[in-house]
């Protein structure tokens, strides 16, 4: 079944199905330009930074001029806020139904190595941008209309929420349609595969140094098996592997930085993901409490993010609050 086909069926909201296939088409334009690797010089770092200091890939820019003008083409989308810029992006249609919070290309320090990266995209409703400026970004990742990620890999995929179900889709690169792949995604509430950068063990809070040492001690522990380990540093990539086989992603705050509550971007990478986790029967937490209740302080608020099989992150959730000695710092 077409992308199209599948949002007639399921969404009433013309206005939201317009806007999902807008966000199929960047995808699409995105993949093309990733496919030519260095011939497009996508491997290029600009000398620019971004509001995060990240030194920018020629294509994390590229990617947000794409997305950005299929999002304003759709004319049912008021504004963009996006990793790559500072500020919120505002369309002449303020009045537009939606507001979109992106991440163009997540993961983008994985092109030097022709890695896997993907796009990752979060739908509000507009609750007024034309008074309330960027404040109309900061709502609650429980408010989303739709998130969706585009996984630009071997396959190039779409995995998509309306609120019913999270949903896969695979692009036809000779049609250049995404037919539907796999319906109603379900995430096994029980795991032995967890997913953390290892290396910023030493900063960890007692109660994540708990949990990965009882998932490293295996069989001969207390959990009474043994667990695998992946780490892609790239979240779309972690992400499908736990809508596909199960597992916990885990970026956990860490006192490298104290002042930073985490790595991952609230609005455009922990909300969406939530709900394209939560939409598959996974729980998505801040250590204690869930990531779609938080209420946003700022546009580029960073949060510690450890979601996926449910009887996982209900153990964390019980060691971060036993963990009283370390209250999950916010930026
Ligand atoms: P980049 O977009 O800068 O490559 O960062 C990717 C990311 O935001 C997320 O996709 C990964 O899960 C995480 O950072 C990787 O972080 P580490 O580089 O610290 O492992």
């Amino acid at each position: 079944m077409q992308l199209e086909v599948f949002l007639e069926k399921v969404s009433v909201n013309h206005g939201l199905n317009v806007l999902v296939s807008h966000l199929a088409q960047a995808g699409i334009e995105i993949a093309a330009l990733i496919r030519q690797g260095a011939l497009q010089g996508v491997t290029e770092k600009m000398t620019s930074t971004n509001v995060q200091g990240e030194t920018q890939m020629k294509l994390d820019i590229r990617s947000h001029e794409l997305a950005v003008a299929q999002l304003r083409a759709s004319a049912v989308v008021a504004g963009v806020l996006s990793e790559e810029e500072d500020h919120p992006v505002l369309f002449e249609t303020l009045d537009a139904p939606f507001l979109v919070s992106m991440d163009p290309l997540d993961g983008s320090s994985n092109l030097a190595i022709n890695g896997v990266v993907g796009s990752i995209f979060s739908v509000l409703p507009n609750i007024g941008v034309s008074t309330l400026g960027e404040q109309a970004f900061l709502q609650p990742g429980q408010d989303q209309r739709a998130a969706a990620y585009l996984m630009y890999g071997p396959a190039t995929l779409m995995v998509l929420t309306l609120g019913q179900g999270t949903h896969v889709f695979t692009l036809d690169h000779d049609s250049n349609t995404f037919m539907l792949t796999q319906q109603t995604v379900q995430i096994a509430e029980e795991t032995s595969e967890f997913a953390i950068n290892a290396s910023n063990q030493r900063y960890w809070a007692p109660a994540m140094q708990r949990y990965i040492n009882e998932c490293l001690q295996g069989a001969d522990g207390l959990r009474g098996r043994d667990f695998n380990m992946r780490w892609c540093a790239s979240m779309v990539m972690d992400v499908h592997r736990i809508l596909t086989r199960g597992g916990v992603f885990l970026y956990p705050h860490d006192c490298k930085q104290p002042v930073r509550a985490g790595r991952l971007r609230l609005l455009y990478e922990a909300n969406p993901m939530s709900l394209l986790v939560s939409q598959a029967g996974g729980e998505s937490i801040d250590g204690k409490q869930p990531i779609l209740a938080i209420q946003p302080d700022s546009c580029h608020q960073r949060v510690p993010v450890l979601l996926g099989a449910k009887q996982e992150i209900q153990r964390l959730r019980e060691y971060h609050w036993q963990d009283s000695d370390h209250p999950q710092a916010t930026d």
